[in-house]
């Protein structure tokens, strides 16, 4: 039978041995801030410099030199390269791993922590720096960029390219994420109702687990690659 194509949805556990935080896990970045304090348009409007300080400080952190992609995004833009039909992979995380590990054919429906967005002309634009120092919008000059990141309450990004995806694809591949946070937890029951396998590769069994047609667990470094390698031998 021809291969069909592949929608991968990530979440923060496969940039975890990365050495990036998750969200939920005992050492998480929700067990030391609130959502409500960082995350949400309502904290911007509230206190602007303790959001851009908290996105600033995980900015740096990203931009580590110590902070790589790792086997499991590299097994991902393999798949993408050998795979003969469409892989695409959607992410919950604003890190760029999967950039930078070779995925082309990806959706950051959470945004990127890399880029700013200009509330007075809306143009996005790439940021290396803290934005709490008040730089200028590279298009308007004004300065008011705020984090090119989908808070809670704000709409995803590319959930039309997203529902397309998921209606055609043939295999959806949930990685590293608890199955809290929706449309992202929703996208498994999409995939069902289309007649899509549906696989779950996590540390542990998530929140939608008895969704899933088969899970195999343990760290992505290891699951992720294993996986891939069966798929594509499957598929000669
Ligand atoms: C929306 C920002 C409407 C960037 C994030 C009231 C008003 C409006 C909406 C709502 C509401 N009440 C509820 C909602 C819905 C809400 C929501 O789901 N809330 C939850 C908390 C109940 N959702 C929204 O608000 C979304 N917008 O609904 O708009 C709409 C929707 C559809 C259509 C039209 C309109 C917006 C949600 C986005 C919020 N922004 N991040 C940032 O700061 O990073 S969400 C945040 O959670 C991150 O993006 C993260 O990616 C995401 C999900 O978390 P996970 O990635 O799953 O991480 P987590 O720590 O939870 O889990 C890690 C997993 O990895 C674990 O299972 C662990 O076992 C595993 N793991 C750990 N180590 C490893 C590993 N796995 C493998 N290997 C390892 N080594």
């Amino acid at each position: 039978m021809a291969a069909r194509p592949i929608v991968v949805l990530t979440g923060a556990g496969i940039s975890r041995e990365s050495g990036l935080h998750t969200f939920r896990d005992a050492d998480g970045i929700w067990a030391s801030v609130r959502i409500e304090d960082v995350a949400t348009p309502e904290a911007f409007a509230r206190d602007p410099s303790r959001v851009q300080a908290f996105y600033d400080s995980r900015r740096r952190g990203l931009l580590d030199p110590a902070i790589r992609p790792n086997a499991a995004h590299g097994a991902l833009a393999r798949l993408e390269a050998r795979w003969p039909a469409p892989v695409l992979v959607v992410t919950q995380n604003i890190d760029d791993l999967h950039e930078r590990a070779g995925s082309h054919a990806l959706i950051h429906m959470h945004g990127e922590l890399l880029k700013a967005r200009c509330l007075a002309c809306h143009a996005i634009s790439p940021v290396r720096h803290d934005l709490a120092s008040g730089v200028a919008c590279p298009a308007c000059g004004q300065r008011r960029l705020r984090p090119h990141v989908v808070w809670f309450g704000e709409m995803p990004l590319g959930m039309d390219a997203i529902a397309e995806a998921l209606d055609g694809c043939g295999l959806f591949v949930s990685i590293g994420t608890s199955g809290n946070v929706y449309p992202a937890a929703g996208f498994v029951d999409h995939a069902r109702r289309r007649r899509a396998r549906t696989v779950e590769l996590n540390l542990e069994r998530s929140l939608g687990a008895d969704l899933f047609d088969e899970g195999h667990y343990g760290p992505a470094t290891e699951v992720v690659p294993a996986f891939v390698d069966r798929l594509l031998a499957e598929c000669g």
